[in-house]
Formats: C-alpha cells, sequence, structure tokens
C-alpha cells in the first residue's frame, strides 16, 4: 500500500539495522517519537564483543528485549525486533518481505577502527561483516522494496586527511582541458575505514545499474549520550563506550577527566577530526529519511558541527574540568594508529546541520553529566 509507482508517499516505515547499538538506538527511539513504523534489526554482535574483550558501557544498559518493552509502556509505541545477522540473507529476505521499508537506516557495522587492527581474524571479519552485509542489504531492496531508500552511515574517514578541502562526495578536476565530477578521492587509514569505502563503492555502482535511491552519511566522530528519548527512562538508556578499542576521543576524555585519569592524547595531538552531538546524529537521519534521494541518486553528506584537533579537545575538556574543580592532566601516549600528524584542511561544506552558536554545551552539561553517572 505505501509503495507506488512514481514518486512514493512520505516514507513511513522505517528498518534500523544495527538498532541495539550508540547510534541506532537513539535513532530508532528519535523515529519511532515522530511517529515512523520503526523494525529494529540487529545481531547483537556488539554485545558479544563486549564480552570477548572485557569491555562495558559506563552506563547500564537493559537488554533490547527490556528496552522495547520500557519505550512501549511510556509511549503506547511499537518497535519491532528482528534478532539476525544481516550477512545472512536468508534472515535479511524474510525481515524485509515482512515489514516492506520505506527506508533504511543501515549503522549495523563494525565501527571500531582500532578492533579491525587487532589481528588477522578481527581485519577480515570487519570487511567481511560490513561489506557483505551492506551488499545483501542491497540486494534485498532490488529484490524486494525496489523503491526503499538506503540511508547509509558511511564517515568522513573515508577521505583520509588530504591537503586541499574535502567536498561532499565528488569533485570537478579539470585535466588535460576536460572537466569532469568524479568521485572524491579516497585514503581511508583502518580496515575498518576501508570497508566503509569499499560500502560506498558498491552503493554508488548500484544506484548507477539498479537505479537503487541512496544516501551516504559520512559522519565526524559522535559525542554525548542524552537524546530526549533515551532520557525518558532509566531502561532506555544509551550505551557510552569510553575503553581504548569503542571509546571514541571525547567520550573518553571526559570520563577520563571525571575519574582523575590523564587524558591519553596520542601522538603529538595534532589529529585533527570533525565531531558531532548525538542529538544531531538523530536528527540528521530524520531529515535524510523525510527528503528521499531521487531513484538512481548516489547522496553524499558530510556531517559534523564542529572540528577539533585531540589537543584541542584535551584543552577543552581540561577546561571544563576546571570549572566543576577538576585537575585534569594530559599525557602523550605514542599513537597506536598509523595517521597524519598534522592536519590543516578539513571540509569546507557542513551538511544539513544548521550551525547552533551555543554547541559547545559540552563543555559543562556533558562533563557534569558523565560526573553523574560514576
Ligand atoms: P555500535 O557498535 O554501538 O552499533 C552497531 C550495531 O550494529 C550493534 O548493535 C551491532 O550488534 C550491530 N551489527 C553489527 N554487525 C551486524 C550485522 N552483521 N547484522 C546485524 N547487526 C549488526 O556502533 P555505533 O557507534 O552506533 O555506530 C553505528 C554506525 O554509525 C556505524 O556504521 C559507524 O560506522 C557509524 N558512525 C559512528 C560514529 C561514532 O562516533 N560512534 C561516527 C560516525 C559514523
Ligand atoms: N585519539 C586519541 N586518544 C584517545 C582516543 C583517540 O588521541 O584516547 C585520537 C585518535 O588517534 C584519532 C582521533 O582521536 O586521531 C579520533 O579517534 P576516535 O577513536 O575517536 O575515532 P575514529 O577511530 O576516527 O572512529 C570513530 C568511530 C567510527 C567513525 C569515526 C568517524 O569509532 O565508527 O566512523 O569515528 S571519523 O573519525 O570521522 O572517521
Amino acid at each position: 500500500s505505501h509503495q507506488t509507482s512514481g514518486e512514493p508517499s512520505k516514507p513511513r516505515r522505517v528498518m534500523v539495522i544495527g538498532g541495539d547499538g550508540y547510534c541506532g538506538w537513539a535513532t530508532a527511539l528519535h523515529l519511532s517519537n515522530k511517529g515512523y513504523e520503526v523494525a529494529i534489526v540487529d545481531s547483537l554482535i556488539r554485545r558479544l564483543f563486549d564480552h570477548q574483550l572485557g569491555l562495558d558501557s559506563l552506563t547500564p544498559i537493559s537488554s533490547i528485549h527490556n528496552r522495547l518493552r520500557c519505550w512501549k509502556s511510556l509511549t503506547g509505541k511499537t518497535i519491532e525486533l528482528h534478532i539476525g545477522d544481516i550477512c545472512d540473507f536468508e534472515f535479511l529476505s524474510e525481515t524485509f518481505k515482512s515489514f516492506e521499508p520505506d527506508a533504511v537506516v543501515h549503522f549495523g557495522e563494525q565501527r571500531s577502527a582500532p578492533y579491525s587492527m587487532i589481528d588477522r581474524s578481527r581485519a577480515v571479519f570487519t570487511q567481511h561483516n560490513n561489506v557483505i552485509g551492506t551488499l545483501n542489504v542491497l540486494f534485498a531492496i532490488k529484490e524486494f522494496v525496489e523503491q526503499c531508500h538506503l540511508v547509509k552511515l558511511g564517515t568522513m574517514g573515508e577521505y583520509g586527511t588530504p591537503n586541499i578541502d574535502i567536498e561532499e562526495g565528488y569533485i570537478t578536476i579539470t585535466h588535460n582541458g576536460r572537466t569532469d565530477t568524479l568521485p572524491y578521492p579516497k585514503q581511508a587509514s583502518s580496515f575498518y575505514h576501508l570497508s566503509k569505502v569499499h560500502d560506498s563503492n558498491n552503493i554508488a555502482f548500484t544506484c548507477k545499474a539498479w537505479g537503487i535511491r541512496a544516501t551516504d552519511l559520512n559522519q565526524g566522530v559522535v559525542y554525548g549520550v542524552r537524546t530526549d528519548e533515551t532520557e525518558m527512562h532509566e531502561e532506555l538508556c544509551n550505551r557510552f563506550d569510553y575503553d581504548g578499542v569503542f571509546g571514541t576521543a571525547l567520550n573518553r576524555f571526559c570520563v577520563q577527566a571525571a575519574v582523575g585519569h590523564p587524558l591519553t592524547v596520542y601522538g603529538k595531538g595534532g589529529q585533527t577530526r570533525g565531531y558531532l552531538d548525538i542529538r544531531d546524529t538523530v536528527q540528521c537521519v530524520e531529515l535524510a529519511i523525510a527528503n528521499p534521494a531521487r531513484p538512481g541518486e548516489f547522496r553524499v553528506f558530510n556531517q559534523f558541527t564542529e572540528q577539533f584537533s585531540v589537543n584541542e579537545l584535551a584543552s577543552l575538556v581540561t577546561k571544563a574540568g576546571e570549572k566543576l574543580g577538576l585537575d585534569v592532566k594530559t599525557i602523550s601516549v605514542p599513537n597506536p594508529r598509523v595517521e597524519a600528524k598534522n592536519i590543516t584542511t578539513m571540509p569546507s561544506t557542513l551538511s544539513l546541520l544548521s550551525w547552533d552558536s551555543n554547541h559547545t554545551f559540552f563543555q559543562t552539561l556533558f562533563l557534569t553529566h558523565c560526573l553523574t553517572l560514576l
């Protein structure tokens, strides 16, 4: 009923792959709250990685079943749950046939660069899981819901750190007197980031070859834990990683400051990335869903609100700590990663996000929040 031959009606049914994870859980609740029919698809493998590596979320997280029961009892809204691995095409086919999504948001990947660099088996797992999973999603769309819009989480790290401005997916080049708009060069610096490059290539190809409609959201490093929906009840609380494998820079620094551990700046600390609040993540995804790509269109959006070097992050957290009466120290740890030391240029474009001048909220609020969690 919701599928039409021409321009589809407003997207209503959204499948959130990876909906038990950090970005996916917040997004699933946000979309459900906004009135979308949501189905979560997740293999729960992230919870298994935590057990295997002896890691845990700083915030206690409920099982996915309890999370969804809690959401239902608070809001009356049902979020469907399909537990399984998207690399299993039979499983994925069944979920597509039963749910018939208008849009699929795909967060369901192994997303840690350090994890992908632990050893051969983790490198192979990461690329297999991510590349085959995405390929299966593309085939499922083609076979079962041709008009479905794919919103795929990519990463700013696909571009690497070139010494020219980064554009959104494409760059116009004049060579030997002729001009063309070509895919922006990719120079990923981990097997994880490379898996995203391979995904982008496969998606771009299927848009051309099969007329798939897709949006690649290249998000920067996400920080924060609270969203309007996850705050509604403690059982809805999102995960918060602070360990050396899944913990990302700003989140780790806030926890380190709170517990009196020196901030671990890798190498010289000149590495510069784009960062965004998880509350912006959920809004960006909703915007992308509400405004689908056209059939055959491969849209690329770069998403972050501010850019910082690791040193700048450390000094922001130090200042925020001072305000709270904490004496925050920083240590330089030999960089376990192979990455550019100083990056002078960053993307020139900001998609979908409107600049919010109060965006430095985390200097006080976020750190205070971390402290209350401990
Ligand atoms: P996460 O590890 O918290 O969540 C990923 C979820 O996907 C987990 O629940 C996991 O069980 C599930 N999953 C993994 N492989 C699966 C498979 N084969 N089948 C079904 N489910 C599977 O990660 P996150 O931080 O929420 O990141 C989600 C996505 O957003 C990733 O693609 C990541 O690259 C992207 N992203 C994250 C950040 C960040 O800072 N966290 C920044 C930019 C982009
Ligand atoms: N870093 C430190 N100290 C730490 C942790 C990290 O100095 O304790 C540095 C790293 O060397 C790196 C930077 O901080 O230069 C960012 O590292 P990170 O672990 O916060 O982020 P990254 O590995 O880039 O990966 C994260 C998510 C990934 C997402 C990516 C977006 O795990 O899923 O794709 O952010 S982006 O960075 O834009 O590619």
